[in-house]
């Protein structure tokens, strides 16, 4: 419970009705999508300027008060998650559009503006942000860049980091940082941009961002194949992405089209079940590409890898097959699922799948499982399902010493534990099988650079 005192300081710097204590604020904003730890802020604040965080941050320093960084808390590690009396900083008032220029192709927008608002505007100004994912809704673009979120349009555009061309910072020492400017030729030493992207706000609060715009693709066409097997998803893959630039090559499973047509009332594919599904977006402007598709269609299915198949014909079905994938992840949530995350190399993808195939099978013989994910990038999400009869507790205690079973695989294959949703509070004890203890100490040493008194985001990504 923060004092009168401490409250007074607050007012003073955001104003009385930006400092938030009742209890439905507090539940709110200590919290981002996980369900494993209990929201416990003492206090919320939402202020209007990079002055004003500049200004809490001090204080913080001064009172020796922790900070949690909020942005649209759609975070899957609890990276956002207030549990421990923190200060949330909640970025949710720096929405606005700050400057854009045609000529540089690049826009600054504030660090709250929703992912899909700056998606929106792009498009208005005829260009296009191209990082996208089911959360773009909620999330905001400082989340975005403090977790370097990916999606499903990595293999064509990369990751959240590929498109920010500038930042305003405040570190945890209360300096305000300009990196970068927004220049795309600046070789002046040490790039920190890149240091605070992916670092979960345990080095500073993105205030604002300059993120490049790319020119809006041709129309697109969606293929939706019936697969016979995990190699032969990859098979898949290797055929078309031999001869085509694909925007998408995602994959899910049976279980998780059953649980989105029943959850979501979407139309399956085709009547063809298969133990899994590949999701394939190009752009096919030209004939050619439509030609050398259906060519690579037959090829797969003369193969015995595709059992059937569905080429949109319209924009509209482009979409409703698109809704297959995006919507797993919000259907599963009614299942509290404990999710894993994961990377291997592409080129390394069968052995890992054949191993961790075997692994989770052995290891969750009466818990189901839900595949899906961005395979054309090497990104697996596996989400075990919680069994409505198991408590919380007892199901995470179930899959932690699986989790550790796979990141000792994930050691063996060179792979990530943690792909695109970060590290925060869920992935920090399986860190050193993707980061070797050297790392891990210059990490903590860099932290002490920009965060000197350690009140920012305690205990996300390392103790
Ligand atoms: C996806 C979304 C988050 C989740 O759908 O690709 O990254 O629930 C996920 O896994
Ligand atoms: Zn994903």
């Amino acid at each position: 419970m923060l004092s009168e005192r401490i409250v007074e300081r607050l007012n003073q710097i955001v104003g009385a009705q930006r400092v938030l204590l009742d209890e439905a604020d507090l539940q709110r904003f200590g919290v981002d999508r996980t369900t494993i730890w209990q929201a416990n802020p003492c206090a919320v604040v939402l202020p209007g300027s990079i002055e004003e965080v500049q200004q809490v941050v001090l204080l913080a320093n001064e009172l020796n008060l922790a900070i949690v960084p909020s942005g649209g808390r759609t975070g899957l590690s609890g990276g956002a998650v207030a549990k421990d009396g923190e200060i949330v900083v909640a970025m949710d008032r720096f929405n606005e559009v700050i400057n854009f220029n045609p000529l540089d192709r690049s826009v600054t927008v504030g660090a709250g503006m929703i992912t899909a608002n700056l998606q929106e505007f792009a498009t208005e100004q005829g260009l296009f942000y191209p990082v996208d994912f089911a959360a773009a809704g909620s999330s905001q673009i400082g989340g975005n860049i403090a977790t370097n979120a990916g999606g499903i349009k990595v293999i064509r555009y990369g990751m959240t980091r590929d498109w920010v061309m500038g930042l305003k910072v405040v570190n945890g020492a209360g300096d305000i940082l300009e990196l970068n400017k927004g220049l795309v030729k600046n070789n002046t030493g040490y790039d920190f941009r890149h240091l605070f992207i992916g670092s979960e706000g345990t080095l500073g609060l993105i205030c604002e961002a300059t993120i490049e715009l790319a020119r809006p693709p041709a129309d697109s066409t969606v293929l939706v194949l019936g697969v016979d097997s995990f190699p032969a998803i990859l098979d898949v893959l290797r055929t078309f992405s031999a001869q085509m630039d694909l925007s998408a090559f995602e994959f899910f499973s049976q279980s998780a089209l059953d649980k989105v047509t029943a959850q979501m009332g979407h139309a399956v594919p085709f009547a063809t079940q298969t133990p899994f599904y590949a999701l394939l977006e190009f752009e096919s402007a030209a004939e050619a590409e439509l030609d050398k598709a259906m060519a690579l269609f037959e090829q797969t299915v003369e193969q015995g890898w595709v059992l059937d198949g569905v080429l949109s014909q319209s924009l509209s079905q482009a979409e409703a097959l698109w809704k297959l994938r995006e919507d797993i992840s919000e259907t599963l949530w009614h299942w509290q699922p404990y999710k894993n995350d994961i990377s291997v190399l592409v080129s390394r993808m069968p052995g890992f799948l054949r191993e961790v195939d075997e692994l989770v099978d052995k290891s969750y013989p009466d818990f189901e499982l839900v595949w899906y994910g961005h395979i054309g990038d090497g990104n697996l999400h596996l989400n075990i399902l919680k069994p409505k009869a198991l408590s919380n507790k007892d199901f995470v205690a179930r899959c932690v010493p699986v989790s550790k079973e796979i990141g000792q695989l994930l050691a063996k294959y060179e792979g990530s534990v943690s792909a695109e949703h970060g590290v925060g509070l869920l992935k920090k004890d399986y860190l050193h099988y993707s980061r070797s203890p050297l790392e891990l100490e210059l990490m903590k040493q860099i932290k002490k650079v920009f965060d000197p008194n350690a009140i920012l985001n305690p205990g996300k990504l390392f103790d």
